[in-house]
């Protein structure tokens, strides 16, 4: 009687559940598959840091003498997909059963449950407790309800766990200090520089790898600094919370052009592979706060991602999962355009934001969501390729936590489970927050014609397209009367501005579904 423990390239965590009761006899297998470097076309980085994580993982858990099995992607007899290698590995060892943590993601949650029938051994599937909300926990909590309404869940986990709770009572009064973290970026502020980890020869092998599997693949290889092991991700979650935290709060939706980090923690990529234990990283962050080296509206908004959305979009995405991709309510059908992948625009805050994802496989929350994404709802593009896009190109990106971000937040292709209202921006936000509109050809404060920003048509582009879908939403009334005071001419020019510019980027003129 032995087992066979299947761990995947986001479950590197040395306490999770398939490993925990390992014992002599047991082999642990761990396999870099093309299906699993192929269902999306990932970025080269995170190619790159996802298997240079796992072989050190791998390698920490044969130093402490497990019997691990590491089938490298370039290894002969190397079948591509974890079924097959769970397959050889359970036929070459005799092992009689497999144990593995559920997976993050419903396309390989779907094929493991047929895996006993098609391994011809049991497969046992444990639950991933690396969680702060379970399942069921969730599924209690938006039982019955009519929103779902991240605040409130956020509120449950606060008690739940205690963290920035007085009694019953939230720290410093309030829940949420959202409105005191919407500062731009003032002049002269110094941005630290980040903790760069240099490649070791593990990590420089695996580059040589993707370099030479992976040549016309999205994303630069060079300048690779992201941790690949615990002990590393523990040192740039205290570069984080010494130089990062105290500003984190104000400057959490700022943008500056060339800057890609600014104060964000630049941890999301490590907690969701398992280096980093989200409960541990809140936990620190709280222990700042107390020592007084970071106020509370940083500490707060910054536990509120993790403890508040992280488990949320999670809780969301099983939830409605597999039907809530299918969902398309906007009807948007245009094609991705193709600067998604190459950053050639005109527009100097998608430029921007494409580059450093190409370069880092990294781009902050706001610019993901309010420069790419908000293109991408403002211009009716289809779901299907922006979350493609975005699954692709972010070094954290697993179906679990881009899909509600993207499909959801950004998109509003869910309906409304995640958004209350579509987060559409005209450019006045975008150089409100940021200094892009500085250096770009278009100018912000122009509305029609050829100097215009863009986003300032696409945006009434947009609501027009969508008159008779988002009318009803009362948290759009106030912008739809604004609409309706809107003489004849200037619609027409809103429209005529609007088909010009997504011809002249190569995208059809007319939602195909309105
Ligand atoms: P910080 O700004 O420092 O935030 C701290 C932590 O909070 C992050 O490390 C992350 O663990 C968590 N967090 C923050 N916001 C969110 C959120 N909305 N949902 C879940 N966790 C959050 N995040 C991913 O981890 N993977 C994705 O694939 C992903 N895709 C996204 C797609 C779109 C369109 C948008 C708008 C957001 C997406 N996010 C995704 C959420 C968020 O942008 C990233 O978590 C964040 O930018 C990661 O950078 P950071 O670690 O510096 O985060
Ligand atoms: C993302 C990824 C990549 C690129 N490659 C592998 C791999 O070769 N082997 C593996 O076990 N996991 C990989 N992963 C992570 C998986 O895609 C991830 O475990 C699932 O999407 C479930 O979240
Ligand atoms: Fe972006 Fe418009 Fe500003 Fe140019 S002018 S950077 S397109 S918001």
């Amino acid at each position: 009687m032995s087992a066979l423990r299947l761990i995947l390239g986001d479950q590197l965590t040395r306490s999770l559940a398939s490993l925990r009761d390992y014992a002599p006899g047991d082999t642990v297998l761990m396999a870099e598959v093309a299906e699993e470097a192929g269902y999306a076309p990932h970025h080269r980085k995170k190619i790159a840091f996802i298997f240079s994580a796992m072989r050190h993982f791998a390698k920490g858990l044969e130093d402490e003498g497990l019997d691990v099995r590491y089938v490298h992607l370039d290894a002969p007899g190397n079948t591509g997909s974890l079924e097959g290698e769970a397959r050889r590995a359970l036929l070459e060892g005799g092992h009689d059963r497999l144990i593995v943590v559920e997976p993050g993601e419903y396309r390989l949650m779907a094929a493991m449950k047929t895996w006993t029938d098609q391994l011809g051994a049991p497969v046992e599937i444990r639950r991933d407790d690396r969680f702060i909300c379970t399942h069921e926990r969730f599924d209690a909590w938006a039982q019955g309800r009519k929103r779902l309404t991240m605040e409130y869940f956020y509120r449950e986990m606060r008690r739940e766990t205690g963290l920035l709770m007085e009694g019953d009572e939230p720290a410093g009064g309030q829940w949420n200090f959202d409105s005191e973290n919407r500062k731009r970026l003032p002049e002269g502020l110094d941005i630290p520089e980040r903790l760069k980890i240099a490649p070791d020869p593990v990590t420089r092998e695996v580059l040589a790898l993707v370099e030479a599997q992976f040549p016309d693949r999205f994303g630069d290889l060079e300048d690779f600094w992201y941790a690949v092991t615990a002990e590393d991700a523990e040192a740039q979650l205290d570069w984080f919370i010494d130089r990062g935290l105290e500003n984190f709060g104000d400057y959490q939706d700022a943008m500056k052009a060339g800057e890609a980090f600014l104060f964000h923690s630049v941890l999301s990529l490590y907690i969701n592979c398992g280096l980093l234990d989200p409960l541990t990283v809140c936990r620190r962050a709280e222990e700042a706060w107390i020592q007084g080296r970071a106020p509370l509206n940083a500490v707060e908004g910054f536990i509120r991602q993790i403890l508040g959305w992280r488990e949320y979009v999670r809780g969301v995405y099983w939830r409605f999962m597999p039907e809530y991709l299918e969902r398309n309510v906007l009807e948007a059908r245009r094609p991705l355009p193709d600067f998604y992948w190459t950053g050639e625009t005109e527009m100097a805050c998608v430029r921007d934001c494409v580059l450093t994802t190409k370069r880092h496989a990294y781009a902050h929350h706001i610019q993901r969501l309010m420069i790419t994404g908000n293109f991408a709802l403002l211009a009716g593009i289809d779901p299907a390729p922006v979350n493609e896009w975005y699954l692709a190109v972010y070094a954290d990106a697993y179906e679990w936590v881009e899909a509600p971000n993207t499909h959801g937040m950004a998109l509003f292709a869910d309906g409304g489970i995640m958004a209350t209202k579509p987060y559409a921006a005209s450019g006045a936000y975008i150089n409100k927050m940021s200094d892009y509109c500085k250096s770009c050809r278009y100018q912000v404060s122009v509305r029609n014609g050829p100097k215009a920003c863009p986003f300032n048509y696409l945006y009434w582009n947009f609501l027009m397209e969508n008159e008779d879908r988002l009318k009803g939403n009362q948290r759009l009334s106030m912008i739809y009367k604004t609409l309706e005071r809107m003489d004849e001419d200037k619609r027409r020019a809103v429209r005529e501005d609007s088909a010009r510019f997504l011809r002249r980027i190569g995208i059809e003129t007319q939602k195909v579904s309105a």
